[in-house]
């Protein structure tokens, strides 16, 4: 067979993160339940309510040390770790949760590739933040994360978004790995074949029957082979061995919430300073609704005291608004409704989720 002969491309210039949730359900749970922190979780119904049928959607880390893992029945998670808690997700919630997440990751650039609720691509060679470690960005989404939501992810940093998800299973929870054009090829020929992107649980017997079982044994065999025996997938095992992944970001265009908000270095504590600001964010959060014609059901606004972290309190409206008076009167009315005058306000936000195009429902003023 003859070699290849042009050298492959390889673009090193741009600096790609992946960051995953850990343990994403369950540490939405956690944290919203601090009496089932320490102690093993699945999200899944209780086997006995389900008469043993249900499936483990995920774990957290505790209960993962019994051998309990996503889509395992509940029946199997409950005789490996009878004492665990079981706890039914909210896959609606956890949708929100993911959104808060991506409102993060959009404060440092738009090209955020959505990969699950809880796993995204982002392209930050050019940045919001004008910073030009992808570590360093990283590092900054970890603890927002953390700050603003409570909750851990890892994070993987390449030139590639193949290298990049490697690099952000590498090590969990809250690792940060990096994995640059010289580590790669080594880091790539260590590799068990199952870690390929791509190559699945069918695959994985027939590349093991050729005698492939790590990234080494990939990188012996020759391109014109490995097409053959693996048609398209062939072709970009033997680009992705060497390192190669030229597949762009790609963002999600659909925006699923408008948010804007404001940090004081000098707490806010009248309430003609909160009404001021909040009147100043719906006015800024109309705007950008306009701008992206939509229309959204439901208003979300954050706050973060001297006292307490951040918190987000909603209200899903009985139908579509985008006017600035509307979503005034309402994050106003979440906040009279929150009794919080006479602290000190650090942080003030708005936003409006659950999205529709403008052209989607006639508009409907809420107000009698
Ligand atoms: P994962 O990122 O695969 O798992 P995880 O976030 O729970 O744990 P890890 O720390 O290893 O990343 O999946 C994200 C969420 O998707 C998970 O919390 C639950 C859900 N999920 C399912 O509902 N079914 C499944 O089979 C898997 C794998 C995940
Ligand atoms: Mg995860």
């Amino acid at each position: 067979m003859p070699e290849l002969q042009f050298p492959l491309k390889n673009d090193l210039s741009r600096k790609i993160l992946h960051i995953d949730m850990d343990a994403f359900y369950a540490s939405v749970e956690e944290r919203d339940h601090p009496e089932l922190v320490g102690k093993p979780l699945v999200i899944a119904r209780h086997p006995k309510e389900t008469h043993g049928r249900g499936v483990v959607t995920t774990a957290n880390y505790l209960a993962r040390e019994y051998g309990i893992h996503s889509a395992m029945s509940a029946k199997k998670a409950y005789e490996l770790c009878p004492s665990a808690n079981f706890v039914p997700g909210n896959h609606d919630y956890y949708r929100e949760v993911s959104q808060a997440i991506h409102n993060i990751f959009h404060q440092y650039t738009d090209l955020v590739e959505p990969v699950a609720l809880d796993e995204a691509y982002l392209d930050v060679t050019q940045n919001k933040k004008e910073i030009k470690s992808g570590i360093k960005l990283a590092r900054m989404i970890q603890y927002q994360i953390w700050e603003e939501l409570r909750l851990t992810c890892s994070a993987g940093v390449s030139y590639n978004k193949f290298l990049a998800k490697l690099a952000s299973d590498y090590e969990k929870p809250r690792g940060l790995t990096v994995i640059t054009p010289d580590q790669a090829i080594l880091f790539l020929r260590q590799l068990p074949i199952e870690k390929f992107h791509g190559v699945g649980k069918k695959t994985v017997p027939r590349m093991h029957e050729l005698g492939i079982f790590t990234g080494e044994d990939l990188y012996q065999k020759n391109e014109m082979w490995l097409i053959q025996e693996f048609g398209k997938m062939g072709y970009s095992l033997y680009r992705k061995v060497r390192g190669v992944d030229n597949a762009p970001v790609l963002a999600n265009r659909e925006r699923k919430s408008v948010g804007k908000e404001r940090t004081f270095s000098t707490p806010l504590v009248q309430e003609t300073d909160i009404i001021m600001t909040l009147r100043k964010l719906a006015h800024e959060v109309a705007l950008a609704l306009k701008k992206a014609d939509k229309q959204g059901k439901t208003v979300v606004l954050k706050i973060r005291t001297s006292v307490f972290d951040t918190i987000t309190r909603r209200k899903t409206l009985e139908t579509y608004v985008s006017q600035e008076e509307v979503i005034y009167f309402y994050a106003y009315e979440i906040w009279e409704e929150l009794n919080l005058l006479g602290t000190e306000i650090r942080l003030l936000g708005i936003t409006l989720t659950n999205l529709v195009p403008t052209t989607y429902e006639p508009i409907v003023l809420p107000i009698k």
